[in-house]
């Protein structure tokens, strides 16, 4: 029996180095059985050093070989799995001195994907959070930062480009067929930002012009074949570039920037200092396989990885606890990129809506479960856990709060004073705010509760009309109930933008700052019982306890200016009434028609609010959660929209169709996904009609959007063509990776149909098809990860067979790649919430994962948290 339990990192235990590193030299003679890794360290004492202090390194799964200090060999070492410690250091270490390693690792047995390995035969790395342990020993923390010079060897033939962080030094040729390649990398960086790629690859290249008028020369590495993808990517960082110099001032620092893809990749892609290396998810798109979304996200994370150079890497975190300074802050900075690059404000209002619905289906009910944390956790066991939607999303919340607080203006200044005090430093998130709060003479002291507590807000509404007095009453409450570890919270600092709308339109917009628990606001000279426009724009992300009547609700979803409180009231609606198990009665179906038919309205927004609320965010509204029941209250629901509006639909879809070359813009985009919507609707009112026509499109497209999804709309709705578009699909893409995900993913995450095989029987056949890959994550989360957290009606099923599934599937992959396995992981997070027998079963499979004595730090942090443990 394993006794000993999971080791805790609490943020409070937090001790700044005793040594630093100065320069740092790497030389790495790569071969994907034996690679030599020898370092050369400069070393010294940091402030908080006291002589005699050993150096106490790192390590993971290393073959340690030697080590010298000040060229001498030295002896005083203990070594153990994870650390390396060095002892009678020179001048009991009160000077420089210098240390020399060699280890060696082995990249083709890498399947974990951090550290050094190896993908389609060549080398590639990921450091972040504590990868760089597994090429070397070292200080492998955020808050070292040094210099880096790293010369690259490898077999020409095999490895003809050697590529590493900031700029080339120099080229060489070598004896029996090898190179070597130095890079120098002049601003000084954490390890976690260190990275190498070496192989067969190619690259488009251009060079560009910024504002000072210096050139920069950007690069988009790939394995040859996939050269014609990377033109949208090159794009978006070419206008990333632009758009961080004039919003916010920020130029890119280096002579040239690199964009690496590779297939087998943990998650979207990596920041490392001027050698981005990306998921070829988020880098390859062409029309013919890419789909709209595909377009929008790859622009966002080049963005994303690219603005990281400044909030990240010139300014880092000082310990891992305080990654959302660096995410949500780069979160918000994509997103307002992302929503400046749509090109107007119904465009903004899109972007803006798309971000929240992902926030309410996913970080919504991680903050109501096991795992959740504040957006500055004070503990873990395994840090790769902690890469959020908390940290990620509602950081960018909490950024954006300091924005509709302070004005834009004001938000600026204090990014200015930000980078002004810390440029070069590792910082904390209290940093952050100190520069907001100085930058602007604010008091942000109460914005803290905003880091230290989890959970989402509840803000309670009441009002109060005197129709003799005119005069308006608005009571807020605010509350929050207990996260893991916090019985108790303060009260949050919340911005809510209000409006009040009333019949001669004279009120105008403004923002009440709620503080404390509860707090009363009178507005006087108000001729009409106004109707409540609240947390406009979603100023906060809280949830709303507001009984509105359904006749305000109409009102709102029928004509308020603020688009996203148009998209809020309609979802609310909807919501009510597919929770109470009922039909849309004809006034909210008259609403969707006078909505669909507004010449005024973009087809993005009529798309979005013609798209019914998740099942997962149902979920949250739930006592006791029976997923079946809610599966078919929304899809008789959708039905009936379906069904009621057939006309419509079949107008739109005439009306909605992009002829001419291929655009991949917001407009043409906008009216895809509203065709395509209209088209899954006539299959839902009258599938054994439309479906003709859904082949049609599927054979007839130009373009990835318009074949999946009329793809999708036949096997969503079991229709026979279905089964030859699926093979056609399979033959005509069998040799793009991306595209065969896609495959994958669309059969795994079918939700039940009558007279059709159960998912889960499919899935387990896609499991043996020989395109299948263990290894290869996103061909995992395609199939494994589609059907546990994206299929919810196929998933929870009442005799427990999918979540044995998953329990076989997070069993198989722990022992090869923990990260893709604790992600799969967490796909039972929410089991108190749900109904019998389904809680039950879902304890079983649980436990029957926590009994094993093998499991990985990150799989065991997962399970034990969800089990309480
Ligand atoms: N910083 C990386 C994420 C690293 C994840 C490590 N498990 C990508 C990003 O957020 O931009
Ligand atoms: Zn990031």
């Amino acid at each position: 029996m394993k006794t000993d339990l999971p080791q805790s990192f609490h943020r409070l235990a937090y001790r700044p180095p005793v040594y630093t590193f100065d320069q740092v030299e790497l030389d790495i003679a790569l071969d994907p059985a034996r690679t030599i890794v020898k370092s050369r360290i400069e070393v010294i004492p940091s402030k908080s050093f006291e002589p005699g202090a050993p150096l106490e390194l790192v390590g993971h799964e290393l073959e340690f070989v030697s080590l010298r200090i000040n060229g001498q060999a030295h002896r005083h070492f203990e070594l153990t799995p994870e650390t390396l410690t060095i002892h009678s250091l020179p001048n009991e270490g009160r000077e420089k001195f210098v240390v020399e390693m060699i280890c060696i690792c082995v990249p083709e047995k890498n399947t974990t994907l951090m550290g050094l390995y190896v993908s389609n035969g060549n080398f590639f790395t990921q450091c972040e959070a504590e990868g760089f342990r597994k090429i070397t020993y070292f200080l492998d923390r955020p808050d070292v930062m040094a210099r880096y010079t790293v010369t690259l060897r490898a077999r020409e033939e095999e490895c003809p480009v050697l590529l590493s962080n900031g700029n080339l030094l120099s080229a060489e040729k070598l004896p029996n067929g090898w190179h070597s390649a130095t890079w120098v990398d002049p601003f000084p960086k954490p390890s976690y930002l260190f990275a190498l790629v070496a192989g067969k690859l190619k690259c488009i290249e251009e060079t560009i012009t910024i504002s000072s008028g210096a050139k920069k020369l950007l690069q988009i590495w790939v394995e040859p074949h996939d050269l014609k993808k990377t033109r949208h990517a090159m794009d978006s960082l070419i206008a990333s570039i632009h758009w961080d110099e004039k919003r916010f001032g920020l130029e890119l620092d280096l002579e040239r920037f690199m964009i690496v893809a590779v297939s087998d990749f943990n998650m979207g892609a990596m920041e490392n200092k001027g050698l981005n290396i990306f998921n070829t998810k988020f880098v390859f798109a062409q029309p013919e396989t890419a789909t709209d979304a595909d377009f929008a996200n790859i622009e966002s994370v080049v963005a994303h990885e690219y603005f990281h150079n400044w909030t990240g890497n010139r300014v880092t975190c000082q310990d891992w606890f305080q990654l959302s300074l660096k995410e949500g802050l780069t979160v918000f900075r994509d997103q307002e990129f992302s929503a400046d690059q749509m090109g107007s404000e119904s465009g903004r209002a899109v972007k803006r809506i798309e971000d929240v619905r992902l926030l309410r289906q996913l970080q919504f009910p991680e903050d109501a479960g096991p795992m959740a944390h504040p957006i500055r956790p004070d503990e873990y066991q395994e840090i790769n856990n902690f890469y959020t939607v908390t940290v990620y999303e509602k950081g960018s919340e909490i950024v954006r709060m300091y924005q509709t607080l302070l004005g834009k203006d004001g938000f600026r200044k204090g990014m200015d004073l930000y980078f002004q005090r810390h440029d070069g430093q590792a910082v904390t998130c209290d940093d952050f705010l100190a520069a907001m709060a100085d930058a602007n003479g604010k008091d942000l002291n109460e914005f803290k509760n905003w880091y230290s507590q989890a959970g989402t807000p509840r803000v309670h509404v009441q009002e109060h009309y005197d129709a003799v007095k005119k005069q308006y009453q608005l009571t807020l409450t605010q509350s929050c109930v207990p996260s893991p570890g916090q019985p108790e919270k303060k009260p949050f600092y919340i911005p809510l933008k209000i409006r009040l709308l009333t019949r001669s339109n004279d009120q105008s917009e403004q923002l009440l700052e709620l503080t404390q628990v509860t707090q009363t606001w009178t507005f006087d000279n108000i001729p009409d019982r106004p109707v409540l426009s609240i947390n406009r724009n979603f100023s906060a992300p809280i949830n709303l306890d507001f009984e509105q009547s359904e006749a305000d609700l109409l009102a709102l979803f029928s004509s308020d200016d603020d688009a996203f409180n148009r998209w809020e009231a309609g979802q609310k609606l909807a919501m009510q009434m597919i929770l109470n198990n009922r039909l849309p009665d004809a006034e909210l179906i008259e609403a969707y028609r006078n909505l669909l038919l507004d010449p005024e309205l973009d087809p993005a927004f009529k798309e979005l609010a013609l798209t019914l609320p998740a099942d997962s965010y149902l979920y949250e509204q739930c006592a006791s959660v029976d997923p079946q029941q809610i599966f078919n209250a929304r899809r008789a629901f959708r039905r009936e929209i379906a069904k009621q509006l057939q006309l419509e639909w079949a107008a739109l879809y005439q009306q909605m169709q992009t002829p001419g070359p291929f655009k991949s813009d917001g407009v043409d985009a906008g009216k895809r996904a509203l065709k395509n919507l209209a088209l899954s609707m006539l299959l839902d009112a009258a599938p054994s009609i439309w479906a003709p026509m859904a082949a049609n499109q599927y054979h007839i497209a130009d373009n990835m959007t318009d074949r999946y999804a009329a793809l999708s709309a036949l096997v969503v709705h079991g229709a026979k063509a279905a089964k030859d578009c699926l093979i056609d699909f399979h033959n005509r893409f069998a040799n793009d990776a991306l595209v065969i995900d896609k495959w994958f993913g669309l059969q795994a995450s079918r939700p039940p149909v009558d007279g059709l095989e159960s998912t889960l029987v499919e899935v387990r056949k896609l499991r043996e098809h020989p395109a299948f890959k263990l290894n290869n994550p996103n061909r995992v989360r395609s199939v494994i990860h589609s059907f546990c957290a994206n299929n919810p009606a196929s998933f929870h099923q009442a005799d427990g067979s999918g979540y044995e599934f998953w329990a076989d599937s997070v069993l198989a992959l722990d022992p090869i790649n923990p990260q893709v396995a604790a992600r799969l992981a967490r796909a039972l997070d929410r089991w108190r919430l749900f109904a019998q027998p389904y809680q039950d079963r879902m304890k079983v499979a649980l436990e029957r994962v926590s009994t094993y004595q093998t499991l990985s730090s990150d799989v065991r942090e997962v399970i034990g948290k969800a089990l309480g443990n």
